[in-house]
């Protein structure tokens, strides 16, 4: 029995851990750099072991300073979250190595899938469809000319060891096929120290949507239907909501039918996303499993009413899947905001520096996981999303609707955030009409940019009240007022006078 989770993560995702664990009796251990001195996950948990300096590779991402935490700390398990050590197949050979209990995949699942051309290979023989396109590494350039003809331009050209965008080249025209080849493979190997690449045919601004499943360790598994994720700036995702405005009954138990298909063709256990593109005519092509808890996963939680963080615990103490496919059910609409501290205005400069002032959104259908406070320092070292705003109605136009009431509620001073431009997105046509794909950011560049709407009048007047504030307490301070009760005549008949009165 699990009775003590030793968390390997910082930050919001440390904290989302730490709730479930305190819900179940778990006892809780955070980890923390010289910079997370005095993050909130830190106080948040049971108990806190120091694991190095502030950059992540000589703490959050060193192994053995870890295994060496839980150790010390009695742990019997390990979370990784997400990021981090969560998809190192090393790490989850090396807890059970140590008799500790890694609250993920085996290493054989998160090797398979990490390498692109095997987990081609395994979907393919699963029957789940992926993009057309090659199955072996690119070894002769004339064959690989030849092989594009074949199956006609635009391809993509993409790293076997990538994902998530990185060794990445889109060919359009005949003669960049050798460069595109040759410049990713030197990318890849000098990103991945493995300069394979594969030719996959390129579907035209897709949408991407992906599959949330859970599985046990007795064969069981099932998924919890579909995110979509297609607003994204750098492959980095902004906004996401399920359902898909896209999606049909019949295609997502379609697409669910091939999500679970994916996961036991390598063996899964616990949660992980089957990652698609899908055209506008809802032909769908698996892109990559993540075999990690994801960002974005409250969304699911919202709308099919299961605690993920929780459904992994048990999955990972030996226990069945306590709910069956015909037991999920989608319950309204949920849409998720990521909140970056940076400069959306000014080329999203990350935006370092202090919190002045936080005051979170609260009320009716609304979930803020952060982890900042007023006075929080934001260290340099590690991600600028400094929490997720999650919001519920029981329609999507409500949900859009509440998400603006939060966003607008939302207020945070010292540093630059992406709640305005946040804001925006909830007005552009594409979205509020669910008509957007991967291409929506670029596609709406114009209307995104800052504009002096209402929300930014009010907003003006915020901060001019703030600085009209600021001028009287320097006046105060001038006149010996400061930190001192003011004393009305009457209180202060009798005492010495030590008030100097305006
Ligand atoms: C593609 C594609 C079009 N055709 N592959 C980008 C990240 C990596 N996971 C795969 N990506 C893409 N692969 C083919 N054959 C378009 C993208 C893509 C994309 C995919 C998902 C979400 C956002 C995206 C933004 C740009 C390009």
């Amino acid at each position: 029995m699990i009775k003590k989770i030793l968390i390997a993560n910082r930050g919001e995702i440390a904290i989302r851990v730490i709730r479930s664990c305190r819900e179940m009796g778990i006892k809780s251990v955070a980890v923390y750099s010289e910079a997370d001195r005095t993050s909130m996950h830190v106080r948040s948990a049971d108990e806190a072991y120091y694991i190095g300096p502030s950059p992540s590779n000589e703490s959050y991402l060193v192994i053995d300073n870890i295994i060496e935490a839980a150790k010390k700390s009695g742990a019997d398990a390990i979370h990784p979250g997400y990021g981090f050590l969560s998809e190192n197949a090393e790490f989850s050979d090396r807890c059970k190595k140590e008799g500790l209990v890694f609250i993920g995949p085996s290493a054989y699942a998160i090797n398979t899938m990490g390498d692109k051309i095997t987990a081609r290979k395994k979907m393919l023989s699963a029957g789940v469809p992926v993009v057309p396109g090659t199955t072996e590494p690119i070894i002769d350039l004339d064959e690989a000319v030849k092989y594009i003809h074949k199956i006609g331009l635009p391809v993509m050209i993409k790293a076997t060891a990538g994902g998530g965008g990185k060794g990445m080249r889109l060919v359009t025209k005949d003669e960049d096929i050798v460069s595109a080849v040759t410049s990713a493979k030197s990318e890849a190997l000098a990103a991945f120290s493995n300069g394979d690449v594969y030719i996959e045919k390129y579907i035209n601004s897709p949408h991407h949507i992906e599959f949330q499943i859970i599985a046990d360790n007795f064969g069981n598994c099932i998924h919890l239907c579909e995110r979509e994720c297609s607003v994204q700036r750098r492959h980095q995702k902004v906004v996401e909501e399920t359902p898909s405005p896209i999606m049909t009954p019949e295609v997502r138990q379609e697409m669910g039918k091939h999500s679970v298909a994916a996961a036991k063709a390598v063996n899964y256990s616990g949660a992980g996303t089957i990652e698609f593109i899908v055209d506008d005519n809802l032909n769908y092509y698996f892109l990559e499993m993540n075999t990690r808890l994801q960002v974005e996963h409250p969304i699911t939680e919202r709308v099919v009413g299961i605690d993920l963080v929780k459904a992994q615990i048990n999955i990972a103490n030996g226990e069945k899947l306590e709910f069956k496919q015909e037991d999920i059910k989608q319950t309204g609409h949920a849409i998720e905001t990521r909140i970056y501290a940076e400069d959306t205005d000014n080329n999203f400069m990350p935006s370092a520096g202090t919190i002045e002032n936080i005051t979170e959104p609260l009320g009716l259908g609304v979930r803020h996981d952060g982890y900042v406070y007023a006075g929080y320092k934001i260290p340099i070292y590690y991600d600028p999303m400094i929490s997720k705003l999650i919001v519920w109605a029981s329609t999507r136009s409500e949900a859009i609707a509440r998400l603006k009431r939060a966003l607008y509620a939302y207020k945070i001073t010292g540093i630059k955030t992406s709640i305005p431009f946040l804001y925006r997105i909830l007005d552009v046509p594409d979205f509020v009409n669910g008509t957007y794909n991967t291409h929506f950011i670029q596609d709406n560049e114009e209307l995104l940019k800052q504009k002096q709407n209402a929300l930014q009048r009010v907003e003006d007047i915020a901060s001019i009240a703030v600085f009209v504030d600021y001028l009287n307490n320097i006046n105060k301070h001038n006149n010996q007022h400061y930190c001192k009760p003011k004393l009305d005549s009457w209180k202060a008949f009798g005492r010495k006078r030590n008030v100097t009165h305006l």
